[in-house]
Formats: C-alpha cells, sequence, structure tokens
C-alpha cells in the first residue's frame, strides 16, 4: 500500500465522518469499503487524482420530506420520507424502501451507500440508492399502510421515473406496499410506467422469481463458497434469522438443495424446528396472516419458539443473517465458530458487526457479506427493468437460471478480484474491490460530475 492511497483513504474516511455526524451505521459501512480499497488505489492513482472517493462518498442528491396522513382513528399522523440517491454512473438510481421504526438518515445513506457497489457487482445498467421512512407498519391496518403509501408518494413522485430512479421493496416493503406506491404513481402521472418500481405483481409487470431472488441468490452464494471447497449444500444444516422476504426464501432454497434450515426469528425471538422448516406454513403464517413467527411453534409440534436470547446459539453448518444490520455481534460469532460454522452468507444489508466479520475471517469460515450474497434481489430487478423496456415477461424457470448466472458471475468476480488485490478468499475485499473498480472507471470516463 503506497503512502498517499492510505493518506487519501483515511482523509476521506474522516472527512466523511465530521460532514455525516452522528450517523454511526454510514460510518460503519463507509469503513468497510475504505478499508479493503487501499491495493485497488496502488494500481490505480488515476482514481485518487480525480477525486474519485471524495465524490463518491457524497450523495449526489439527498430528499427528505414530510408525510402527513390520516390513522383510522381519524387523527393526524406525521412521518418522515426519505431518498438517497446515492451514485447514477453505472444507471439509473436503483434500490428499495424501507419502512420501519428505526430509518434516519444515516441508516438511508448506509444502504445507499452499500447498494451502489451490489448493483455495480450485478454487472447490470444499475446506479445505487435508498430510501424509506421511519413508519412502522405493524399493526396497521390495510387501509392505513395505503393512505400512508398514497402520501409517501405524492411526494416522491417528482424524483421518480424509469430513466431516473427506480425503487423496490426492502424492509416493512413487500408486494401490498408495492401495489399501493406503484397506483398513485400511475395516479398521479397518468403514466403507466411499468419500469419505474420493481418487486410488482406479475400480473401488472412483476417479473417471475423477483419475490425468491434475495434468498434464492444467497444460497447460490454459499453454493458457490462451498464449491471451491469441494464441497455442497447437501446434507448441511443452516441457521437462518428473520422471517421475512429473504428468509422465508433462503430457507426454501437451502430445503431444495439437500440441506436442512432449523431456524426462522423475528423481532420478539426464534423458532428452532429440528426436523426442518416447514416453508409452506411459514409462508402462510408470515405472508397471508402476517402473524408473529411464534405462530409457527404453536402448530408445529417438531418446533419450539424461544422468546428474546439469539438464533446464533443454535448450532448449524451454514448461518444466513437475514433479517436487519448488526444482528451478528462478536460473542454471536464465536457461538457460532464454536459449534462449528463452515460457511456464513448475509442475506441482510451488514448483519454482522465488524468484529464477527474478523472472527469468522480468522477462524477461515467462509464469510460472504451482503453486498455480493444478497444481490440476487437487486440483480432480479434489473432482470424486470429488461422485461418492462420489451414488454416481455420471461418464465420461471429461465428467469431463476438467469439469477444463478448472475450469482456465479458475482462469485467469481468478487474471488478473483480477492486474488487481484492479494487477500485471497477474503470476499470483503473481492466483492468491495470489484464493485469499486466498475464505478469508479464510469465515474472517471464521464468526467466531473
Ligand atoms: P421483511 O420486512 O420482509 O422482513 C424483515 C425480517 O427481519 C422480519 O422477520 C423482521 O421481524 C426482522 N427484523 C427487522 N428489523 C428487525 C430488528 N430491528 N430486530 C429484529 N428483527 C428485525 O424484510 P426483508 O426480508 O426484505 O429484508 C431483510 C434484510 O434483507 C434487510 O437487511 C434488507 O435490507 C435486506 N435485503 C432485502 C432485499 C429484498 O429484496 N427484500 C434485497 C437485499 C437485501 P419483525 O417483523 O419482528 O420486525
Ligand atoms: O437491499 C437491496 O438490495 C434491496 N432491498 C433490493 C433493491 C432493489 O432495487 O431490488
Amino acid at each position: 500500500m503506497t503512502p498517499s492511497a492510505t493518506r487519501t483513504l483515511h482523509d476521506v474516511y474522516e472527512t466523511a465522518v465530521a460532514r455525516n455526524a452522528g450517523e454511526p451505521e454510514f460510518h460503519q459501512a463507509l469503513r468497510e469499503v475504505l478499508d479493503s480499497i487501499a491495493p485497488v488505489l496502488a494500481h490505480h492513482p488515476e482514481y485518487v487524482d480525480a477525486g474519485i472517493l471524495t465524490r463518491l462518498v457524497e450523495p449526489e442528491r439527498q430528499i427528505i420530506f414530510r408525510v402527513p396522513w390520516t390513522d383510522d382513528a381519524g387523527k393526524v399522523q406525521v412521518n418522515r420520507g426519505f431518498r438517497v440517491q446515492f451514485n447514477s454512473a453505472l444507471g439509473p438510481f436503483k434500490g428499495g424502501l424501507r419502512f420501519h421504526p428505526s430509518v434516519n438518515l444515516g441508516i438511508i445513506k448506509f444502504l445507499g451507500f452499500e447498494q451502489i457497489f451490489k448493483n455495480a457487482l450485478t454487472a447490470q445498467g444499475i446506479g445505487g440508492a435508498k430510501g424509506g421512512s421511519d413508519f412502522d407498519p405493524h399493526n396497521r391496518s390495510d387501509a392505513e399502510i395505503m393512505r400512508f403509501s398514497q402520501s409517501f408518494m405524492s411526494e416522491l413522485y417528482h424524483h421518480l421515473g424509469e430513466h431516473t430512479d427506480v425503487p423496490a421493496g426492502d424492509i416493512g416493503v413487500g408486494a401490498r406496499e408495492i401495489g399501493f406506491l406503484f397506483g398513485q404513481y400511475r395516479r398521479l402521472t397518468n403514466r403507466h410506467e411499468s419500469g419505474m418500481f420493481t418487486g410488482k405483481g406479475v400480473q401488472w409487470g412483476g417479473a417471475e422469481v423477483r419475490t425468491e431472488a434475495t434468498g434464492y441468490g444467497a444460497v447460490y452464494f454459499t453454493e458457490e463458497m462451498l464449491a471451491v471447497k469441494g464441497e455442497g449444500i447437501d446434507g448441511r444444516t443452516a441457521v437462518v434469522s428473520g422471517s421475512g422476504n429473504v428468509a422465508i426464501y433462503a430457507i426454501e432454497k437451502v430445503q431444495q438443495l439437500g440441506g436442512t434450515a432449523i431456524t426462522a426469528s423475528d423481532s420478539s425471538g426464534y423458532i428452532v424446528d429440528e426436523a426442518g422448516i416447514d416453508v409452506d406454513l411459514l409462508k402462510q403464517i408470515k405472508e397471508v396472516e402476517r402473524h408473529r413467527v411464534s405462530e409457527y411453534a404453536e402448530r408445529r409440534s417438531s418446533a419450539r419458539f424461544i422468546s428474546g436470547g439469539s438464533v446464533w446459539d443454535v448450532p448449524g453448518d451454514i448461518a444466513l443473517p437475514s433479517a436487519t444490520q448488526n444482528e451478528l455481534n462478536e460473542t454471536h460469532a464465536y457461538r457460532l465458530i464454536k459449534n462449528g460454522v463452515v460457511a456464513v452468507a448475509e442475506g441482510a444489508n451488514m448483519p454482522s458487526t465488524p468484529e464477527a466479520v474478523h472472527a469468522f475471517q480468522q477462524a477461515g469460515v467462509l464469510f460472504a457479506p451482503g453486498k455480493a450474497a444478497n444481490a440476487g434481489g437487486v440483480a432480479t430487478s434489473a432482470l424486470e427493468m429488461s422485461q418492462n423496456a420489451a414488454r416481455q415477461r420471461w418464465d420461471f424457470e429461465s428467469s431463476e437460471d438467469k439469477l444463478r448466472t448472475i450469482m456465479r458471475g458475482i462469485h467469481s468476480a468478487s474471488y478473483q478480484a480477492a486474488d487481484k488485490y492479494g487477500k485471497p478468499g477474503d470476499y470483503v475485499v473481492g466483492a468491495n474491490s470489484a464493485g469499486f473498480v466498475r464505478v469508479a472507471d464510469a465515474m472517471l470516463a464521464q468526467g466531473l460530475i
């Protein structure tokens, strides 16, 4: 590493932290990327000369807005809406919307920053963005969700469009919310502009496999990492956190590949089902009835619910954290390592703390960071955009084949970049370097903007 590369990275980080005070998740995401790309800068001094890093850490545009709506009791409620349009060098801004009470500007910035490199890794033409609100959809009626979503879109629609910025779902934003958001955009603009949102219902412009894509993709990535070691998923036990979109389809794919996924969780606790999670029952409870995960244990004799505690106490060969950021800390990591975990793939965005990542890597556990392992969701969103542009609809099988090919591509790009930049087997360095180079080259070619 050259002294000037180290100094540049240090200065960029310190300046960004000072300019974005009180945003610890954003600082954490910045640090993870900046800490891994020094060898890239040593190969590419032109990036430093063109101020690529200084520009990259500053979003192109940030939108914060008031979202007023009326609850079922007739009371006025006000939430805060966000969209951080981080980087559009590779294509229109692209990234999900999160509705969760913990949402603030720093969380959206961390997610938007990660999205730049994730989207670059897919090798499709999509820039990086994220948005959302501190609105909590839990225990809200469909009518409240609709009124909130319509109010949210009444401001955000000014900033969206198939060639400008294309949102999708994330925590708290699934098929129901996307329907209401898309409907309001259509009404306000008088345009049925399919390509302005992904994750749509398959009957009105959505893509086959988008629902399954993030979870399936994380398991495909795990399969690729294990294959390098001559191993596979068949016969392995997996512990999974979360019980939302990502977790459900990660569990489903583990089982399809001959493994046994034995856990799921939500913010109230976790379930263990040594017989293997019954995916149809989990879907019924979470997707149809919108109940808590504890309900699963009520209905299945082989399962038990543990209130509080940590799902990472449960032994497994593979761990797939698929709930939220910083849900897996150093203590959890050591417990998983002690219990014999061989591979960890992040279905969620930044679920492992930096100390946990370090512990896995020191112990020789295969570790896939979220921006590589969970990129199947946004990659399939880009396939949805292609289908919308061509007015086509591809079938499930061919769409899943494409997802699998893309995940293989992301694995090999990350694996090869880790080798090239002197950290063989380090998928954090590999994914960050491969993603960064794609964005940096595009920014370099497009001049000072
Ligand atoms: P969902 O809203 O469908 O599910 C989220 C799950 O995580 C729920 O089980 C929820 O439990 C749990 N969870 C959320 N926040 C917390 C918290 N603070 N503490 C404990 N549990 C929590 O979201 P997704 O499955 O879509 O997203 C999960 C993760 O995957 C997120 O990090 C997201 O950014 C990431 N991701 C999602 C993609 C997608 O396509 N959907 C693509 C790539 C990444 P509860 O209901 O109790 O809150
Ligand atoms: O974090 C993510 O990659 C997502 N929530 C999906 C983004 C998308 O545009 O499909």
